[in-house]
């Protein structure tokens, strides 16, 4: 029997759910997801596999217009999504319409590898919206092949997997097939974190923010994790913590409880928040915080 393997990149507006598509088909909650847009910072890739198949499936940011110089970063990891795939997953949600930027857009319509045009949030709509769905995206995209799905519910998921299978080309495996992501451990802390600052913060906070994993200790029965939270300003230090530390405990709890469900085992999580000025424009320190493209 032959094997299969490939990439298969997904990319699409802001808050589509292509993190939630990922994880859903990968398993594992690899990505973060919130209803805000720029959840996803990073090019994430979660890796499935089976006896005689692995998909690399990569999560990207939404695609938008950069306006400083993370979200320029973050944008290049959009457009090498274009680059090294086998599959492209371009999703959309219900009542969306075309992707304003023309450039992607055409390059979907003209990507000489299969198109899988996922119209997502089906659950939010009845028959006569999704057949009129359906037509509009049929014209808009010729090339793809569209499936109606519900992410979140994981309705026809399972189907779109195997279609990704049958579409793979006959290849070994690219990474060791015991292996789930390209990301560190540390990645994973990271963005646990983010992913609650983004929950209970609101206004400018969470973009405001970058955490590191400066310690990551593992024995047979705990880890023992310590994680700066980099903020812009001294106004922001003070938000993040909250009255008597409370908002930055209520991170802290939420983020251990999710990390001791994602490596299984019991987590000792400590946090403290650091000033860093403009982090976000400044080329060095994203070098640092993996925006490296
Ligand atoms: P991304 O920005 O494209 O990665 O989108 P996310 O995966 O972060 O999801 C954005 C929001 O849409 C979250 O609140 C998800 O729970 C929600 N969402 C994702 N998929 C579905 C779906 O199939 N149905 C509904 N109703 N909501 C969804
Ligand atoms: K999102
Ligand atoms: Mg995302």
């Amino acid at each position: 029997m032959s094997h299969k393997a490939g990439f298969v990149n997904i990319i699409g507006n802001p808050n589509v759910g292509k993190s939630t598509l990922m994880n859903a088909l990968v398993g594992e909650r690899l990505s973060i997801i919130t209803s805000k847009a720029q959840t996803t910072r990073h090019r994430i890739l979660g890796i499935v596999n089976g006896d005689d198949f692995q998909v690399v499936f990569s999560d990207t940011p939404g695609i938008i217009k950069p306006a400083y110089e993370m979200q320029e970063s973050m944008m290049n990891f959009v457009k090498s999504a274009f680059e090294d795939a086998d599959v492209l997953i371009y999703m959309v949600e219900i009542g969306e319409q075309a992707l304003k930027d023309e450039a992607f857009f055409n390059k979907i319509v003209h990507a000489r590898i299969p198109v899988m045009l996922l119209l997502n949030k089906i659950d939010n709509s009845n028959q006569e919206q999704l057949e009129e769905q359906v037509q509009f995206w049929k014209e808009k995209v010729p090339n793809a092949e569209i499936f109606p799905i519900s992410a979140l519910k994981n309705f026809n998921v399972p189907e779109v997997f195997a279609r990704i299978i049958e579409l793979l080309p006959a290849s070994p495996p690219f990474y060791p097939k015991d292996q789930l992501t390209d990301k560190p451990e540390r990645f994973f802390v990271n963005e646990t974190i983010r992913e609650k600052i983004l929950l209970h913060y609101s206004k400018e906070i969470p973009y405001a923010v970058e955490i590191e994993t400066e310690e990551f200790l593992e024995d047979d029965k705990i880890i023992r994790i310590r994680a700066v939270i980099m903020v812009e300003r001294d106004t922001q230090k003070g938000i993040i913590i909250g009255h008597k530390g409370a908002a930055l405990k209520k991170v802290g709890v939420e983020a251990r409880a999710d990390l001791e469900k994602f490596f299984d085992k019991q987590v000792h999580l400590e946090t403290y928040v650091k000033v860093n000025k403009d982090w976000r424009s400044n080329e060095r320190q994203l070098r640092r915080f993996g925006y490296n493209q």
